[in-house]
């Protein structure tokens, strides 16, 4: 079959469902080619003096690798200029960042982790890129952090980008989901699979489990029954997988499945887990819901949160759907 690249998928998902206007096709096109960007940087490692930190912190008081810095950087300067977009928010600034005044305003805002899995960095482990599309509200002028504050449902597309042995992109606009991998001597992103699908059922979890004496009881009991394999109430092992990049850990489960999970926990009852909702649980729900999987914080479906801050984090349970359903069951006992 021949091989389409992204431009001819999104032209074609524009004729097909016009749920892609032209200045969300250039958004995710403009997204995409800066992703290509942050790969050639992240792949420079040692020889571009890109590794180590920053010597700075972000808006979550994480000490700021290079590679984070300069991959806010790219993704700022190359959406800023093409009339797309209203407005940017980052993991890595405390604030929304505005488009300048020199430039035309969009009806799109962009939201994004722009390096996640910092920590594997140095260590030459897969990370990558997350990011979610909303649409500014009606009549807005001067973009306000308010105005970011929407519920995951309303998204209008989510991706994120791995920069491992290969380089993928892996996009939803509300059609399914499909995966690119970056032919890097063209420079194009060509369409490598089409309307992934998580299997309903899984053998597979991902979990910090060096934080399993701080676990709630619900995830605790799921846990233990995980552990317990064939002797156990599952009647059957399980495997576990912890890369600590979310972006790896979610694309091998939206290949083979799988459940991640990273609860809240008894060490901090006002953090209530890690990962953030605006730019890595949102856009990751999405994602996984379009591909037949589902995504709760324990209690409710993620993209049914009304969000009260940028960066507030919340519980994550996302994959295959019978365990993310079962998981999500023992909090209500
Ligand atoms: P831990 C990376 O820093 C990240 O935000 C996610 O990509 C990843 O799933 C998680 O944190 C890893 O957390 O506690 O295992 O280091």
């Amino acid at each position: 079959m021949k091989r389409i690249s992204l431009t001819q998928h999104l032209v074609e998902e524009q004729r097909l469902h016009h749920s892609i206007t032209a200045e969300l096709r250039l958004l995710i096109e403009v997204v995409a080619s800066a992703c290509k960007h942050i790969s050639h940087s992240v792949g420079k490692g040692a020889l571009g003096d890109v590794l180590g930190t920053a010597h700075s912190e972000n808006v979550q008081g994480e000490v700021q690798k290079k590679l984070d810095v300069i991959s806010n950087e790219i993704l700022l300067e190359a959406n800023e200029w093409g009339g797309h977009l209203a407005a940017m928010a980052s993991e890595e600034m405390e604030t929304i960042h505005p488009i300048p005044h020199r430039y035309p305003m969009g009806e799109y805002m962009l939201l994004f982790d722009p390096l996640d899995g910092s920590s594997n960095i140095d260590v030459n482990v897969s990370i990558g890129t997350i990011f979610s599309v909303l649409k500014a509200p009606e009549g807005m002028t001067t973009p306000l952090e308010k105005d970011f504050l929407q519920a995951g449902c309303n998204q209008v597309a989510a991706g994120y980008a791995v920069y491992g042995p290969q380089t993928l992109l892996v996009l939803t606009t509300g059609n399914g989901v499909n995966c690119f991998t970056l032919n890097r001597e063209t420079g194009s992103w060509i369409l490598t699979e089409r309307h992934m699908m998580i299997p309903v059922e899984t053998k597979e979890f991902a979990i910090n489990a060096s934080n399993a004496r701080h676990w709630h009881p619900p995830v605790q009991r799921y846990i233990n029954e995980l552990l317990a394999g064939s002797e156990g109430p599952r009647g059957h092992n399980f495997n576990m997988r912890w890369i600590a990049s979310m972006v790896a850990d979610v694309h091998r489960i939206l290949c083979r499945g799988g459940i991640f999970m990273y609860p809240a926990d008894a060490r901090d009852p006002d953090k209530p887990g890690k990962l953030r909702l605006m730019y890595e649980a949102n856009p990751m729900a999405f994602i996984v819901e379009q591909a037949g999987g589902a995504a709760t914080n324990g209690n409710q479906r993620i993209l049914d949160i009304v969000p009260e801050k940028l960066h507030q984090r919340v519980p994550v349970f996302l994959g295959s759907k019978a365990e993310v359903e079962l998981v999500t069951s023992y909090h209500r006992v």
